[in-house]
């Protein structure tokens, strides 16, 4: 695809940073226009974010013009709304790859792009990375600037305070920008919410901001009073100090995010005048800026699959209904007649599915933020008010709790639900986002039950056989996206007996033995195997890791030639628990039997498919069949 077809004006002569410093100010906005008008072209073709990275075009083009990038390191938390920045930095001819298999990130990505200088997509860790940054150059004895900005969204998560908290004391010149566009992919919430959209709506504030610029405009340039003066003069007349203000940062704000005769001169002023400590500026910017369908729906267009730009409706292939989908109208089915239960999402309302469970229930569900560690010590909280907890969280973004997972839930016995959405290889958000690791994170904590579903009707079984666990946490993976397709009826679910495996064939040679959703791939490779070499299969779905169901896998290996586990996780999963098994028993049944475990690899898998990641990871019904071969002619 020829991408220079598509790009005319300045931006057609603008590879990197350089290019832009070239042009006047005035001449920016036009520049803006273009880079919105590329993002809205490829992300249409694409997919992918779009609402943030619109909310931030001139802002972007600002700080490429003002500072000195990649001298200069300027760091996007999440990294979700840096589309702009790619445009800018010498990546607007791949912008037609990103996101797909071999192509650009949708995150920033050090490997990538030396105007990349940390890479993201888990929120909040923008200002922590960017004051390390400046602590490790002044050490070297450098001067640049190191400029972070961040969402009110992100600004939701203790990290980031964790990190202005040790920046207020530090004395450096730390560059936060606060990108306030009142949303996180769902309505923002929270005090901090209130506390900012109050700093913004303050009547007296703007009052005194315009009354500030009109004075600027009454004197001769050469007084100076320009927008630093104006903007210093306003500040100092308002309430006396922000919360940002307190914790030892210069506040400036709130400016206007789209305006850039207020942010040129702003940064110009941070880069030139905030060498005696970190400051914030606090910029109001609206989502999906410059798009109708975009900003009327934010929410909607946070994340886009292919749409099409005149009507913004988004291609949608008719597919089987997902996972998450059977998880949520599961747990509401089970809410309606179980007042205990309670729903809890990090900032993720529709990811989860959990919108419309908190349609029927809003008392009992709570959107704490992306706050993954509070989510999960307040559900330990819950449960030892005798509640029943489920807290759908993501596997990736549970990585971040692990404390808590284990000093407040595990080792306190307390019946937390732990709902793992996008267990497994997720695709186009790439190793970021796959969840890799939490049957092997929480599998080796005592007190769990983990669980795996092989399909929707599995998945319901365990979401009921969850929510009458009282008495230990409780976790059930399930992988991204569209079931199998099978049809059920959730008033006829019963529940899993605990550590009972589920037999699907019954062969004579090997056992397959699957724990989650690879049990489509590991029925096809049983097939192959029968009809080319006439290999026949014992398939089980092993449903648990924890406990596992010692008493099947010690049989099944008394009668067979080979055992070959499967799981869509990490080495340290369900594989390493049927081996330890196997290898400390008594009987010393490993001498008799060929053991074969077959997980993620040692590596992370890079963006593309699931289907293709899969394939990269070796762990589709080809390599199945591969792996078995090998083992059994060894
Ligand atoms: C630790 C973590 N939890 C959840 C998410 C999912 N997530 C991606 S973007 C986002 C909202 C970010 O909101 P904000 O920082 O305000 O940025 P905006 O998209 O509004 O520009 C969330 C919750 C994440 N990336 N990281």
């Amino acid at each position: 695809m020829d991408s220079k077809k598509d790009i005319s004006g300045f931006l057609e002569k603008i590879n990197g940073p350089k290019d832009l410093k070239k042009l006047k100010e005035k001449q920016l906005s036009k520049v803006a226009d273009e880079v919105r008008s590329l993002m809205i072209e490829k992300v249409s073709k694409t997919g992918g974010h779009l609402g943030a990275g619109l909310g931030v075009v001139e802002l972007t083009v600002a700080l490429h013009y003002i500072f000195e990038a990649p001298k200069d390191k300027i760091i996007w938390d999440v990294g979700h709304q840096s589309y702009p920045h790619k445009i800018l930095t010498e990546r607007k001819s791949k912008m037609h790859t990103i996101r797909q298999g071999k192509g650009l990130s949708g995150f920033t990505k050090r490997s990538e792009s030396i105007f990349d200088p940390f890479g993201a997509a888990h929120a909040s860790t923008s200002i922590s990375a960017g004051l390390g940054m400046l602590v490790g150059s002044r050490l070297k004895k450098k001067q640049n600037n190191v400029i972070t900005v961040i969402g009110d969204g992100a600004m939701t998560a203790g990290m980031a305070y964790e990190a202005l908290n040790n920046a207020g004391v530090m004395k450096l010149p730390l560059i936060v920008i606060l990108n306030d566009n009142d949303m996180s992919i769902a309505p923002p919430v929270g005090a901090m919410s209130a506390y900012l959209s109050k700093l913004i709506s303050s009547g007296q504030y703007r009052g005194l901001r315009n009354a500030a610029s009109q004075l600027a405009k009454k004197f001769p340039k050469s007084i100076a009073l320009t927008a630093k003066k104006a903007e210093e003069f306003a500040r100092g007349i308002i309430t006396g100090g922000t919360l940002f203000e307190e914790l030892g940062f210069y506040y400036i704000g709130p400016i206007d995010g789209h305006n850039l005769n207020h942010l040129l001169p702003i940064l110009k002023n941070a880069r030139d005048h905030s060498k005696k400590g970190p400051v914030l500026i606090h910029v109001v910017t609206k989502k999906g800026k410059g798009y109708a369908p975009a900003e009327k729906s934010s929410d909607k267009f946070h994340g886009v699959g292919k749409f099409n730009i005149t009507t913004g409706k988004q291609n949608k292939s008719i597919s089987n209904k997902t996972y998450t989908s059977i998880f949520s109208e599961t747990l509401v089915q089970l809410a309606k007649k179980d007042k205990r239960i309670c729903a809890i999402t990090a900032a993720m309302p529709s990811g989860t599915g959990l919108d419309s469970f908190m349609k029927q229930f809003p008392k009992r569900t709570f959107d704490v933020g992306i706050a993954e560690q509070h989510a999960i010590t307040f559900c330990a909280g819950l449960a030892c008010e005798g509640m029943k907890p489920f807290a759908a969280i993501y596997s990736t973004f549970l990585q971040r709790a692990y404390d808590q997972v284990v000093h407040d839930v595990a080792i306190q016995n307390l019946p937390v639900r732990f709902a793992i959405d996008r267990a497994g290889l997720v695709g186009a958000d790439g190793p970021t986002h796959a969840g890799s690791f939490d049957i092997a994170y929480l599998s080796n904590l005592p007190n769990f039950i983990t669980m795996a579903a092989s399909d929707e009707k599995e998945l319901a079984r365990m979401v009921f056989t969850c929510s009458d666990i009282n008495d230990s946490p409780s976790a059930f993976r399930y992988p991204r996206g569209s079931g199998t397709g099978i049809t059920i009826d959730l008033q006829k679910i019963k529940k899993l007996k605990i550590g009972k495996s589920k037999i699907i064939t019954e062969g004579n040679d090997i056992v397959l033995l699957s724990y989650g959703a690879r049990l489509t791939e590991v029925k096809k490779a049983a097939e192959i195997l029968l009809e080319e070499k006439k290999i026949s299969s014992t398939i089980v779905d092993a449903r648990f890791c924890k406990p596992l169901d010692k008493k099947l896998i010690l049989k099944l290996c008394n009668h067979h030639k080979a055992l070959i586990t499967i799981e869509e996780g990490s080495i340290g999963g369900f594989g390493s628990h049927v081996l330890n098994f196997i290898i400390n028993n008594k009987s010393n049944i490993y001498k008799k039997i060929i053991i074969e475990t077959l997980e993620l690899p040692d590596y992370f898998i890079e963006q593309d498919t699931p289907e293709n990641m899969y394939t990269n990871a070796k762990m589709n019904s080809r390599d199945i069949v591969k792996r078995v071969l090998s083992r059994l002619k060894s």
